[in-house]
């Protein structure tokens, strides 16, 4: 039998106080595990720990900067101490800076990069030896259509979650002999804080101009909800996708098959 289940397994979802990561960790929720996140600061986590509790998820919350090799550490220790061991792990945390790649900084494009690639690098390497322990594990990491193509002012963020896609494939590779599985899952567009900026209506109420370009490269005519991502990050999580690994699967719609909407009349 086919099996989605995540009884008995502990969940550790980056940057899961809200948006993707918090509707991710809800689903893993609905599918039996037990729900460990953290966040870069106590009172993110604190509201966090109210979001879920007022999804009926008595989550576990933890201050930790996915960057900070010690800090990491230290999660992991106190995680696998008061918790269980992580037996899934979801690199979600990531940051974005829309900056023309000539006026961004050298700053500005090592901190998206720390973020969106060496923190998943950083969490895994602290995660793995203790799958092996244990037998298994399922590492996600949270890619983008970025991971596939590019756009005007996000060269920092392309780069990272491009890197991300390789190093999704390199954990596979590295780490399949374990027992352990690691894929992707790459978002298409969708309605979270930060992509908040891209959707505001304009001061004359008319729509975003991104707003409608993205309708008009999505085959559903519709932004993703972080809830869309969740029945895949829990198949990708369960022991159903036990012989997939390295695979990269982009929930976004259709927007990578399709050309765009053509002009009326065509
Ligand atoms: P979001 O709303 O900005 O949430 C990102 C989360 O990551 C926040 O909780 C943030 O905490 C946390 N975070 C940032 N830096 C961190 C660090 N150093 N250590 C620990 N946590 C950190 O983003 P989202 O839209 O939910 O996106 C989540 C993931 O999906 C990101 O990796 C993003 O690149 C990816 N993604 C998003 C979309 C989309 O359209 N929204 C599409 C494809 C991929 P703070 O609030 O404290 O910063
Ligand atoms: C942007 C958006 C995208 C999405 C996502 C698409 O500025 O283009 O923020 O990067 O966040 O990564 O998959």
């Amino acid at each position: 039998m086919v099996d989605f289940s995540l009884k008995g397994k502990v969940a550790l979802i980056t940057g899961a106080s809200y948006g993707i990561g918090f509707a991710i960790a809800k689903g893993m929720a609905g599918a039996g595990a037990t729900i460990v996140f953290n966040d870069i600061k106590q009172e993110l986590v604190d509201k966090g720990l109210a979001a879920y509790r007022e999804a009926g998820i008595e989550a576990h919350g933890y201050v930790a900067d996915v960057t900070s090799e010690e800090a990491v550490g230290e999660l992991v220790k106190r995680v696998t101490e008061e918790v269980g061991h992580i037996n899934i792990l979801v690199n979600n945390a990531g940051i974005i800076m829309r900056i023309p790649m000539c006026d961004m900084t050298a700053a500005q494009f090592r901190k998206v990069v720390d973020i969106d690639l060496n923190g998943p690098f950083i969490m895994s390497k602290a995660v793995i030896p203790d799958m092996i322990e244990q037998g298994g594990g399922k590492i996600i990491n949270i890619c983008s259509m970025m991971s596939e193509m590019g756009r005007e002012t996000v060269s920092a963020y392309a780069a990272a979650k491009g890197g991300l896609k390789m190093l999704t494939k390199n954990i596979a590779s590295e780490y399949g002999q374990y027992n352990i599985q690691c894929n992707g899952i790459g978002p298409g567009y969708i309605a979270t804080p930060q992509t908040a900026p891209l959707r505001e209506p304009q001061p004359d109420g008319s729509m975003h101009p991104f707003d409608q370009f993205i309708r008009a490269k999505t085959p559903a005519n519709r932004w993703g909800e972080a809830e869309d991502l969740a029945g895949p990050a829990v198949f990708l999580a369960s022991s159903a996708s036990d012989f997939v690994n390295g695979h990269i699967l982009y929930v976004d719609g259709g927007i990578l098959a399709y050309i765009g909407r053509q002009p009326a009349g065509e």
